[in-house]
């Protein structure tokens, strides 16, 4: 079963090559019937590609191989060739199938819902992709302590709707709701929507699972919101990609979730008006304040253009709109906090115009219309997505800088979009246009980064370097720091069989492999 192909995966530019690392082993029959031992012969279990070569692109008789939505991303962006997919159900079958591919020195890519934008979730070559999609039990909620624990492959709509009948909610909320699950989001350190509100995952989240590299099970599952024994070692395997270890189970904080919710959408004429609306939102709407968010113009109308339903909010265009939103329990507090706001943005004219969501159906749509943005984007063809912390007054510079930058040489065809989650200032920069071409990307890369470092910003605010942005780590931390990433990487799976290719630069990750002769 040799991969027919050793070069680079198809990821629309040039900068990205990388070759296959030739010192991992090659997935054979043997290991399948071995994989499908693991999961007690349960063919549900275990994926083999239909195609004799496993290609990214459609099998010869024009049917879609079986391996293909394991292989690609959400996007379309990145392929993988891997020829084979197991699903266990429970953490002693994952443990035995890493005990394998550590003993076979077979490379996997951990895969949740494949919602990742930064192509970390599929394969770069022919890893044996480890789908957490059958671990979805919900394995507790304690109303009393607000706590939930859950196996990985839960999606997080699922864990939403499941603690709102209990009143509570999931300190997370992102577009890819119906589809990424818990431990992807953990893995990914997902930010999201409401992080302005409860913070980080890396609070949240109280205890971990982990399967480890070479198929040891390490419990770091409590549910105390207070531990002071020692490292805490969970945060290592927040946000690391699936690189340190595969996450099984998460407990995590789910809080009373809000009574009385209110939706408000505004126009605005420059984005330093954004800045200003936002300094006044947090000092008049203060612990209600639950979302800030911003999108410009040509991000609202390629979402009227791709996204059926939707229309223009407000009677007539502005360059900027901001979604704000209040999330608290007593009605008419919050509704005259509320009003309050508005009265002073209006007397103030820091907004142009504005609408109130009048029902949860208004709402909604408001939402919609900078929840959508990524799904307009996926329609309208190619894109080059960037999510970067900037400061936030001067976040948008970037955009008008970089349409500038590629306006002469491009034209109209690529279209430069700037939204993002204004309160956490973090912005979304998508280029999109027709196809991947090296002469944007080239255009794109490496200024983007530059612009971002000499700001002293984050080249990855919250989607994670994945394959996209492994060598770019080097923009936003220091070599000290990237040296200590890959001692951990070597602590933690020593053969470089989890996630390889992924948000380690390649020489990082070859200093933290041991040796094979010493192996
Ligand atoms: P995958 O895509 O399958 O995997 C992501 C990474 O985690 C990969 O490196 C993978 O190897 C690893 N991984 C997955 N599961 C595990 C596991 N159990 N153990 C160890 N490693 C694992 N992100 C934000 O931060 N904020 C947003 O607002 C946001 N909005 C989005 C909107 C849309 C429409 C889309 C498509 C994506 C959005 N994302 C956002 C990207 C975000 O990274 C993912 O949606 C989510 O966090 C990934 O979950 P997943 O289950 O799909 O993981
Ligand atoms: C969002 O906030 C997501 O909508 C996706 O993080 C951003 O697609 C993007 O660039
Ligand atoms: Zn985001």
């Amino acid at each position: 079963m040799a991969p027919q192909s050793r070069v680079a995966p198809t990821m629309g530019g040039a900068s990205h090559v990388i070759a296959r690392d030739e010192r991992y082993g090659e997935v054979t029959d043997d290991d399948v019937r071995h994989f499908v031992r693991c999961v007690g012969g349960d063919a549900a279990g275990v994926v083999v590609s239909t195609s004799a070569t496993a290609t990214n692109s459609k099998a010869a008789d024009g049917a879609g191989d079986a391996l293909d939505k394991y292989n690609v991303d959400w996007m379309g962006k990145y392929h993988g060739r891997s020829r084979v997919a197991v699903l266990p159900k429970t953490t002693k079958e994952l443990s035995a199938i890493m005990s394998r591919c550590h003993a076979r020195n077979l490379a996997v890519v951990p895969q949740g819902g494949n919602t990742g934008l930064v192509g970390g979730g599929v394969p770069a070559y022919d890893e044996v992709v480890v789908n957490l999609g059958r671990m979805n039990a919900i394995v507790s909620i304690d109303e009393d302590a607000g706590v939930s624990v859950v196996e990985a492959g839960v999606v997080l709509e699922e864990l939403e709707s499941a603690v709102r009948a209990r009143g509570m909610t999931v300190p997370l909320d992102l577009g890819a709701k119906g589809k990424c699950q818990m431990g992807g989001c953990v893995s990914t350190n997902a930010g999201g929507l409401r992080l302005l509100r409860y913070g980080s995952l890396r609070g949240s989240v109280l205890g971990l699972e982990i399967v480890l590299a070479n198929g040891e099970v390490l419990d770091l599952l409590r549910t105390l919101r207070k531990d002071n024994t020692g490292y805490d070692l969970k945060q290592l395997f927040i946000g690391a990609e699936g690189t340190l270890g595969i996450v099984t189970k998460i407990a995590i904080l789910t809080p009373r979730a809000p009574t009385n919710v209110n939706v408000a959408l505004f126009g605005l004429d420059s984005f330093a008006s954004c800045v200003e609306l936002l300094k006044l939102a947090r000092g008049r709407l203060g612990e209600i304040l639950s979302a800030f968010e911003f999108f410009d113009r040509e991000s609202l109308d390629l979402v009227l253009e791709q996204l059926k339903g939707t229309r223009d909010p407000l009677a007539k265009p502005c360059p900027f709109y901001v979604v704000v939103e209040t999330s608290g329990s007593v009605k008419s507090h919050d509704n005259a906090k509320l009003q309050a706001f508005l009265k002073i943005v209006k007397n103030k004219r820091v907004i142009v115009d504005g609408v109130v969501g009048k029902d949860e159906k208004h709402a909604f749509a408001l939402w919609t219309l900078r929840e959508r943005i990524s799904v307009a984007l996926k329609y309208a063809g190619a894109v080059y997505k960037y999510d970067i912390s900037l400061p936030t007054a001067r976040m948008y510079n970037l955009v008008t800088t970089l349409r500038a930058r590629l306006a002469p040489q491009f034209g109209s065809g690529v279209k430069v979009l700037g939204y993002g989650h204004l309160g956490d200032g973090n912005l979304h920069l998508n280029i999109s246009c027709a196809e991947y071409t090296d002469a944007l990307e080239r255009a794109i890369e490496p200024f983007v980064y530059e612009y971002t470092r000499d700001e002293r910003g984050s080249v990855s605010a919250e989607h994670g370097l994945g394959i996209m942005k492994a060598e770019e780590i080097i923009y936003s931390k220091d070599a000290k720091a990237v040296e200590l990433m890959g001692a951990m990487k070597r602590a933690l799976d020593p053969r470089g069989i989890l996630n390889p290719y992924k948000v380690l630069p390649a020489a990082t990750r070859v200093a933290a492999l041991i040796p094979m002769s010493r192996l």
